[in-house]
């Protein structure tokens, strides 16, 4: 069995195992597909799984993202509540483009600890790291950032954030800050800003993308956690209800587990 079909092996068995029309139904929306895309699909498809799969993957037709370098450095801003894998996440895609020798930035100044979690992932995966100095604003660790890497030709320069709140107008008022710091030094908005959505969340994870979609001028998405959770039809959701494209899911606590997200793939593994 693949990775990817062994990370989502939860909702595939659900799948699996609904034969009739409400186990179908069920599924459907346990995992977070939505009501309203379950009640269509149903209704053109009643209980064949074939039409369900084929259904699926129309709804998926824009939403598969690249991640490329665009420009020297690209610049990659990454985003997203509490706990949602963030800092792994850049780890993650500091190991994808390790040979294009990318610079990896704490951002990160409100938990103490910060600093030193993402240091010793640059040491894991063997990239340089540029560290927020204690009390620092971290709009002016973006600047840093951004100055080091293009006067040393790091690229992509990833900058990891703290964690916030959707709802917290302050903190995502910061996000603006640096989003404009980016602009100045750069003379182009940065190139990727991009939420990092916990799977697991499920539709609650909405509210969150939505309103950072507005602040953060979200590209798109990576969705971590989609290892053991039933919760993965979110990007169903989220792909129709906000228009976000997805360029990566996470699927564990490696820097290894990062898979583009490409969606025949996806469906497999979703639905056998
Ligand atoms: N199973 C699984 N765990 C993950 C994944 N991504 C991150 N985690 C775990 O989730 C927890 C939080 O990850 P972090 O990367 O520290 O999250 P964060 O968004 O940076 O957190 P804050 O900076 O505190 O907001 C850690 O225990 C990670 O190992 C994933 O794809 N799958
Ligand atoms: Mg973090």
């Amino acid at each position: 069995m693949n990775i990817l079909k062994s990370a989502l092996k939860g909702i595939r068995n659900i799948f699996i195992r609904a034969k009739n029309l409400d186990e179908i139904e069920e599924a459907l929306i346990e995992s977070d597909v939505g009501v309203e895309l379950t009640d269509k699909i149903l209704k053109e498809c009643g209980e064949d799984k074939d039409c369900i799969r084929r259904k699926l993957l129309v709804e998926l037709k824009e939403v598969e993202a690249e991640l490329t370098l665009v420009s020297k450095p690209t610049v990659i801003l990454v985003f997203g509540v509490n706990g949602s894998g963030k800092t792994t996440t850049v780890a993650k895609l500091a190991k994808y483009f390790k040979a294009y020798r990318p610079l990896i930035v704490s951002a990160d100044t409100f938990r103490d600890a910060a600093n030193e979690q993402l240091s010793e992932w640059a040491k894991k995966v063997g990239v340089d790291i540029l560290r927020s100095i204690k009390g620092q604003d971290p709009a002016s660790v973006v600047y840093d950032g951004l100055e080091k890497a293009m006067k040393k030709g790091y690229n992509p320069v990833i900058v990891d954030t703290a964690g916030r709140l959707h709802t917290r107008r302050d903190l995502m008022g910061e996000i603006v800050k640096i989003n404009k710091v980016s602009e100045k030094i750069l003379k182009r908005k940065p190139d990727y800003s991009i939420m990092i959505l916990d799977a697991s969340t499920g539709r609650s994870g909405l509210g969150q993308a939505k309103e950072f979609k507005k602040i953060a001028n979200l590209t798109g998405l990576i969705i971590s956690k989609m290892d053991g959770t039933a919760k993965a039809g979110v990007v169903f959701s989220i792909h129709r209800e906000l228009g976000l494209k997805v360029y990566f899911i996470g699927t564990g606590e490696s820097e290894e587990d990062l898979f583009k997200f490409n969606k025949e793939r996806f469906i497999e593994a979703i639905m056998g």
